[in-house]
This record gives structure tokens, C-alpha cells and sequence, in this order.
């Protein structure tokens, strides 16, 4: 799969003294990202709708200073309601992000995609990415 998790401890660790702002995620986003979108301390994905091309890699980063994921669960009736997943594209779950940390995922299925963070999309902390072809 295209998904994959780069975790960056030194902003975590380097920030530990202001969490109450959160660390920023520092320097620019990892080679091959064509979008960033961010995870907020407002417990917030941003920009949200993101319109990409299909190929494209979105780097989430969150420079809160809590815990986010990016996550699609349509097989879960409690999450389906905040998953959307255009036919043939597989779902994908980052897992826990910690502050500082980064996920990557390429999207190569056109259509509309609804994504949200586990432990916040009852606080609305969902977002949407629209993949069109080429
Ligand atoms: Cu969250």
C-alpha cells in the first residue's frame, strides 16, 4: 500500500515546555507531498474540502498537542456515518498520530473521500478530500 507513517519525535520532544499551544510541525512537508492538510489544537482538519488529482500524496500533520488519527471505517455502523469511500478505493486508518507526527496517504481512486479523527469526529473533527481524475 501507499499508506505509510512517519512519525517525528523531535518536535514532540522539543515542545514539551509549550504543549499548551501545541508543537508546530517544523520544516517543510516530506518529498512527493502535493497537499498538506493540518490537524488543529481546535480539534479541526485544515483546509476541509481538500481537492486533489488522482496520484496525488496529502500529508496530515498535526500541530496540535493532542493525539489525532485519520481514519475511514465503513464497515463500522457508529463510523460509516462520517466514512465515504468512492467504489474500488480500499479504506485506511492511520492510527494514532502523536503530536508532531505526520501521516501520508496517495490517493489513486477518483471520487469523494469523508475521513475523520477517532478520538474527535463527535467533536466534529472530520473532513472531506475530492480526488478527480488526472
Ligand atoms: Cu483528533
Amino acid at each position: 500500500m501507499n499508506n505509510r507513517i512517519l512519525i517525528a519525535l523531535a518536535p514532540l520532544l522539543l515542545n514539551v515546555a509549550c504543549a499548551t499551544t501545541g508543537p508546530a510541525v517544523t520544516g517543510g512537508a516530506e518529498p512527493g507531498t502535493d497537499f498538506v492538510i493540518d490537524m488543529q489544537p481546535i480539534l479541526r482538519f485544515a483546509p476541509t474540502p481538500q481537492s486533489v488529482s488522482v496520484g496525488d500524496t496529502v500529508e496530515f500533520r498535526n500541530v496540535s498537542a493532542f493525539v489525532h488519527t485519520v481514519s475511514t471505517r465503513p464497515e463500522n455502523p457508529e463510523e460509516a456515518a462520517v466514512t465515504a469511500l468512492p467504489a474500488g478505493a480500499e479504506s485506511f486508518d492511520s492510527g494514532d498520530i502523536p503530536a508532531g507526527g505526520i501521516y501520508q496517504h496517495t490517493f489513486t481512486v477518483p471520487g469523494t473521500y469523508k475521513y475523520f479523527c477517532d478520538p474527535h469526529h463527535g467533536a466534529g473533527m472530520v473532513g472531506t478530500i475530492i480526488v478527480t481524475a488526472g
